[in-house]
């Protein structure tokens, strides 16, 4: 038997819950992945592999409409593959080494354990021909190691994060097996062109394949990497939110009410700035923390009246670079606050938590201005969900052109984060433009975000891989 199309994540699309008599429920999570895949999953049966989040645990989820497959990992693994290869060797490394990134043989000889454990639950999970769809950095051996199991299936596979160029990529002593890994899949795709480009590049220098030399599009214009036997099309997939979902909950009366009641608790600041994160040093959280902190020491903004909300969800809390961004992050925090505060009214609110989804959408109405400031991300979705949320044209957004969302929204008020004057110039941009300037660039990046969501990026990849 087996399922005709299969997920294969790092993380499976389940929460737990335990009631006071220890029954234990399972309900699907609502995360993107699992809303973009939804419609999917409704048309044809499909199972999902992946880890449940909890280590040495036998738990084995059941939800309605998927066939869940959960891969056990212990306490060691979650370690060494995880904490260690996944998010302290890869992660820094295809973010520009902002972090420098270690490099363990001991962790790397745990990710190709680990891989070839999901590449396992994949093959046994699979019916004949099925397509099979492997997600991100954490498993980037799993194509090859599946194709080696089952010839007969159609494997995609699409990174999440930034593809990086030659230079910093040959820095990895496993730079072969890694490449090698992903030239097991039919389809490779990534956010942009470059990181498609870089791939291509990367393919040809360091194992020696036949490259496809043509500009990659965007949906369109694939590339190829002849490997062994078989070619293998490279494209860019930029992923995007349920623009429509969002919006429709964004403009429903409760949220409404909910963002007029933010923006009195804050004392009705005349200007309401907000940055939302997972707390990563890739965000550049500290840089507009210090930018407002130069804004009000230059007199260019106002403390009395500018609040900034910086909702930050924890995250790899036991990784070290993390502990310490936290650290910085929490006394600069502390520093403005003790400066340009009153005890009234400190211009940061900091909470180090995840917040409701509702909620969330509720801060996203009330900000006047989204502050998206990192120092590299693959795509950023919060940005997306800011301008999905303000169907009025009110609102502005300040982006780093190191995001893949720049791409598609260079409409944003653009800077870079590693220039303090061009980062203070375009908060002071989006905080000072008269109202029709800012509707005007609200108004296309509402047309680019509501015209390509996040459908369009399942089933152009799904598409694409199925083709004959
Ligand atoms: P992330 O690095 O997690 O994703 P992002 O794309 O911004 O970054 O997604 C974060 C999600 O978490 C958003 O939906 C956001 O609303 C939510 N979130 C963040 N902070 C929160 C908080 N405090 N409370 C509640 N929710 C919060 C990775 C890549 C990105 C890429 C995505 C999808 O790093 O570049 O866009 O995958 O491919």
């Amino acid at each position: 038997m087996g399922a005709d199309f299969v997920v294969v994540a790092n993380r499976l699309p389940v929460n737990k819950q335990v009631a006071a008599d220890g029954t234990v429920t399972w309900t699907r999570a609502p995360g993107g992945l699992v809303t973009a895949l939804a419609p999917i999953f409704d048309s044809q049966p499909g199972a999902w592999v992946g880890w449940t989040g909890s280590a040495d645990s036998s738990d084995d989820p059941h939800v309605d409409g998927i066939d869940i497959h959960a891969v056990p990992l212990s306490a060691r693994e979650v370690e060494d593959y995880y904490e260690g290869f996944a998010n302290s060797t890869l992660w820094p490394l295809y973010h520009d080494v902002l972090v420098k990134p270690e490099y363990r043989a001991d962790w790397w000889d745990v990710y190709v354990e680990v891989n070839r454990r999901f590449a396992e639950a994949a093959s046994a999970a699979a019916a004949p021909g099925a397509a099979v769809w492997v997600q991100d950095y954490q498993l980037q051996l799993v194509p090859a190691m599946l194709r080696e199991l089952r010839p007969d299936l159609k494997i995609g596979f699409f990174l999440h994060i930034p593809f990086p160029p030659f230079e910093l990529f040959s820095q990895l002593p496993w730079r072969r097996e890694i490449l090698e890994g992903l030239l097991g899949a039919d389809l490779i795709g990534f956010h942009l062109p470059g990181g498609a480009q870089n791939f291509l590049t990367l393919s040809r220098r360091l194992l020696g394949a036949e490259t496809s030399d043509a500009p990659v599009g965007v949906r369109s214009d694939f590339g190829t990497v002849r490997f062994g036997d078989r070619t293998v099309r490279v494209g860019a997939f930029p992923i995007s939110i349920d623009s429509a979902g969002v919006a429709e909950q964004a403009a429903a009366a409760p949220v409404i009410q909910r963002a007029e009641e933010i923006r009195e608790q804050l004392g009705n600041p005349k200007t309401l700035l907000l940055g939302v994160d997972r707390l990563d040093y890739t965000k550049g959280i500290d840089v507009r923390i210090q930018s407002l902190e130069r804004l009000f020491a230059d007199g260019r903004l106002d403390p009395a009246d500018t609040v900034l909300v910086q909702l930050a969800s924890p995250s790899r809390e036991n990784v070290e670079s993390y502990a310490v961004l936290r650290d910085t992050v929490e006394r600069t925090v502390a520093h403005i606050n003790g400066t340009y505060g009153t005890v009234a009214s400190p211009p940061v609110r900091y909470l180090l938590q995840p917040v409701p989804r509702d909620e969330l959408l509720a801060y996203f109405v009330a900000a006047d201005v989204a502050l998206v400031t990192p120092l590299r991300d693959g795509m950023n979705l919060v940005t997306k969900e800011y301008i999905a949320s303000h169907p009025d044209l009110d609102g502005a957004l300040v982006l780093s052109e190191f995001t893949g969302a720049a791409m598609e929204l260079d409409a944003a008020y653009v800077m870079n984060p590693y220039d303090p004057a061009s980062t203070d110039d375009a908060v002071i941009a989006a905080v000072t433009d008269d109202d029709a300037e800012r509707r005007r660039r609200m108004a296309i990046l509402r047309d680019q975000v509501m015209n390509n969501d996040v459908d369009q990026w399942a089933r152009s990849f799904l598409d694409t891989l199925t083709e004959e």
